[in-house]
């Protein structure tokens, strides 16, 4: 018998076919207006040798015990045991580590992400695992938006994601906009994933009705097809990580030519007289002006000159992507983005302002965060946490101190690891350096259903069932499309979801009932779907209840209505009335607060400071290329790299690495060819594809191929796959925020000239 079923991902709903209670075929679903390809192969990937079915424990784990492993963690064969004995070591290894070294012992800050499902969604099930069995180390911020998510607040008041209801929203520029400058472009392929589920894509479609509406467009990228070519967008692109000299060069020229907005400069923000003293090069005698920024940014004077009239005689939003701020000194890009808008006359206004991230995922579209249930977490005994991108620097210097957003900390001692639903070896910077911090705590333990780099170097490994082998429902974030996650597929004999292997590991620790409530997975989620109905109706808006909701599979929301408080509005109409959450109430283009924390890398208002590593720089002598490491057009960071489309992306096996003729040609490089991308960090093949789209002197190797070192375990080892994140720099962003800086870095590359190595991340490890 053949029966249709909903379910959802983070990149998009389907339509599952399922004969036999199986699935046998998906397409997304009809009502999705731009639907994508990143699910292709979902289906076939759910059997297979790399697919876990049983759990796994490290050999020398198994034979030694609990140590650091020094090399062997990553390059050891594995041992298949049963599930008892596996729960009985991790259960016992948890309880070993808390008696004898202290809860804040046990890292779970798990960044990632894991599946879209309310209930099943895993960071939510490990941290309420881990608070109530007592507590454990956990992270603060993102590696998606780490230093704005800091800086902001300082800024614009509110909280870290305050700045995605702030900004400008696309029904305002379709209404009253007219040009739309993005700093990091409006890549559409970006807009694929939405977290927590997307049911409908639509903020393309919005990009269109603004073009429609007579809308310009201006991209600064280095890559021409960071925005969609319907937009027939201008194409500027400054070298990588020059944004604040150009904004700078421009906000000098609003000035010269008298058209900043001084009455809302004096009137609504704070500092600007000491901001203008910087502009104008009275503080250090360098004068910021176009001809200063078009020096550091390859930019000509004359484009920058042409740019600033029109964003003062335009209702303009200024909207910086969130790449920009994936770097060394990110806070700047975002501060010195809303001073810009702020000069511009158009902040506060229809149609224009600031925005934050326009392009990526549902940004813009609904601003509105809504009252949807989580599994309820608990508080966390232990105080501890650590800026998530910072996890290296924790494993390798416990006790040593560290700056973060005014505070002096200090790093716990970690012996224990526990993942669930990310994956550091995609995620983190500097790879070869996390693989040498990886092998100094006791224990690491994950959640995979993947052979996949994670499951590779953890001690043990719970197979845990996919999200199309269990019941659950997804709501996005921006997006408010409640989906059905049905269960179309059974999970092979024995695999337990996470939620049932944390609730066997509850039992055998002590609180299995707090953990589970009684529950059965089917009864929360019915429970959370109950709460997410009485949540949203507080806000008027309807949904079915369970039976109906999943029997038809998806619950529509009403379009969401313009945010009627528009913040920047206010603020311009009487900032007395309406503060900002800052000390000053005010815009802060000057934080007394920011400044007070003396930190030479984020001072008190928006500053150029070269960063280590850029194409004017004198590290650029030796590695002469700036390497953009961007989101994936074929993945979701590094899921489903193992499935059909984005192996059809490969070059030889091998990711593909945009670059421009004239670099590939001074390299001897052919179209096609396999290149060895390299700087002192690392080293990684890549498959070179040549093309004018991107800036000469950059290169383009997206995120996400699974992490494939030739010596597992040894931190030079060549990585064969394509993976950036053996190139990027492990550096905080600034002692503000701390956040990650992956896209400040400098390499060099070459025609890869001895026999091709064999890929071997998409064959599982030895099993005893
Ligand atoms: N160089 C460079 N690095 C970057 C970035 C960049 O731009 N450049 N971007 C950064 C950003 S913005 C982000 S958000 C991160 C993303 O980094 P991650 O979110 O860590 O990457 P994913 O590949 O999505 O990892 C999710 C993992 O969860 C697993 N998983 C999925 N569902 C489940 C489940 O139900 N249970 C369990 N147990 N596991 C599950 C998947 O198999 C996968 O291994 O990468 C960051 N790293
Ligand atoms: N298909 C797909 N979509 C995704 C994701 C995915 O994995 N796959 N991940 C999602 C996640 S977790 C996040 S956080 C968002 C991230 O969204 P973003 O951070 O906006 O995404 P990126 O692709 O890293 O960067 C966008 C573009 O910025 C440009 N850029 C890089 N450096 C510079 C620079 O110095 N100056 C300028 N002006 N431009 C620069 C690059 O050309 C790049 O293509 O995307 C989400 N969308
Ligand atoms: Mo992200």
């Amino acid at each position: 018998m053949a029966e249709r079923l909903r379910t959802a991902t983070h990149v998009g709903s389907y339509e599952v076919r399922v004969e036999d209670g199986r699935a046998v075929a998906l397409t997304p679903v009809a009502e999705d207006p731009w639907p994508n390809r990143l699910g292709d192969g979902l289906l076939d990937v759910q059997r297979g040798p790399l697919r876990i079915t049983r759990p796994m424990v490290r050999a020398g784990w198994l034979e030694r015990g609990p140590g650091p492993a020094h090399g062997s963690r990553g390059a050891e064969p594995f041992v298949a045991v049963d599930w008892e004995t596996a729960y009985d070591l991790v259960a016992g290894e948890l309880a070993r580590v808390r008696s004898e070294h202290g809860d804040a012992a046990v890292y779970g800050g798990s960044y990632g992400w894991g599946s879209a499902g309310r209930f099943h969604h895993p960071q939510s099930q490990i941290h309420r695992f881990l608070r109530l069995g007592g507590g454990y180390t956990d992270s603060v911020n993102s590696y998606s938006a780490g230093a704005m998510e800091v800086i902001l607040p300082h800024v614009i008041g509110g909280d870290s994601w305050a700045f995605a209801e702030r900004g400008v929203q696309w029904p305002d520029i379709a209404r009253d906009g007219e040009l739309v400058v993005s700093f990091g472009g409006l890549a559409p392929k970006n807009a694929y994933a939405n977290a927590g589920g997307v049911g409908r894509h639509v903020q393309p479609e919005w990009q269109r009705r603004c073009k429609q509406a007579g809308v310009a467009f201006v991209n600064v990228s280095p890559l021409r097809t960071d925005a969609a070519d319907l937009l027939e967008a201008e194409w500027i692109a400054p070298r990588p990580g020059t944004d604040v000299a150009l904004m700078l060069g421009l906000a000098h020229e609003l000035v010269r030519t008298g058209r900043h907005d001084l009455d809302f400069l004096t009137r609504c923000c704070v500092g600007w007289d000491r901001f203008a003293r910087y502009l104008s090069g009275d503080v250090d005698g360098v004068a910021k002006d176009v001809r200063w920024a078009a020096a550091i940014c390859e930019v000509a004077a004359g484009v920058l000159m042409r740019l600033a009239e029109r964003i003062a005689t335009r209702r303009t939003t200024i909207n910086v992507s969130w790449s920009l701020q994936r770097m060394r000194h990110g806070e700047q890009v975002h501060w010195m983005g809303v001073v810009l808008s702020a000069m511009s006359g158009s902040l506060g206004r229809p149609g224009g302002g600031y925005a934050g991230g326009l392009g990526i995922s549902q940004m813009g579209v609904r601003p509105r965060r809504h009252r949807i249930a989580a599994l309820p977490q608990g508080p966390n005994a232990v105080g501890e946490s650590i800026p998530v991108a910072r996890i290296a620097d924790m494993l390798l210097a416990p006790g040593a101190p560290y700056e973060y957003d005014g505070e002096r900390r200090t790093y716990p001692h970690v012996r224990l690891v526990y993942w669930a639903g990310g994956n550091p070896f995609h995620h983190h910077q500097d790879l070869n350096r996390l693989v040498e911090a990886w092998q100094r705590p006791d224990t690491v333990v994950c959640h995979e259903s993947w052979w996949n780099p994670l499951a590779r170097f953890s001690d043990v490994v719970l197979p845990v069932a996919t999200p199309l082998e269990r019941e659950d429902f997804a709501v996005g974030m921006m997006d408010l499309t409640v989906t059905a996650m049905h269960r179309v597929l059974e999970p092979p004999p024995g695999v337990p979801t996470d939620y049932e292997a944390f609730a066997a590991l509850a039992r055998r620790l002590g609180f299995g009932p707090a953990f589970t409530e009684g529950r059965t997975a089917a009864a929360w989620v019915r429970e959370l779907y109950a709460r997410t109905r009485d949540g949203l109706a507080g806000e008027g808006i309807g949904l079915p209840y369970f039976e109906e909701f999943w029997s038809s599979g998806v619950a529509r929301t009403p379009e969401p209505a313009p945010v009627p408080e528009r913040s920047f509005a206010l603020l311009r109409a009487d900032p007395g009335a309406h503060p900002f959450e800052t000390p000053s109430g005010r815009i802060e283009i000057y934080s007394a607060t920011v400044a007070s924390f003396g930190y030479d890398d984020c001072p008190g208002h928006p500053t150029w400071l070269e960063p280590e590593e850029w194409l004017g720089g004198r590290a650029a002598r030796r590695h002469g290329l700036h390497l953009v490491s961007n989101q994936p057009r074929t993945r979701l960071h590094s899921q489903l790299d193992h499935a059909a489309h984005s192996r059809k992306s490969e070059v030889h096996g091998r990711e593909p690495i945009l670059l421009h003729p004239d670099d590939a040609r001074a390299r001897g490089v052919a179209d096609g060819q396999v290149v060895r991308v390299f700087n002192d960090r690392g080293a990684c093949l890549a498959g070179a594809r040549l093309t004018t789209d991107v800036r000469p002197g950059v290169v383009v190797l997206s995120t996400g191929a699974w992490f494939d070192p030739e010596e597992p375990g040894r931190p030079a080892s060549l990585e064969r796959h394509g993976n950036p994140n053996v190139l990027t720099p492990d550096r905080g962003a600034s002692q503000l925020s701390q956040g990650p800086s992956p896209g400040s870095c400098l390499v060099e590359l070459e025609p890869w000239a001895g026999p091709l190595p064999p890929i071997g991340c998409f064959t599982p490890p030895e099993i005893r």
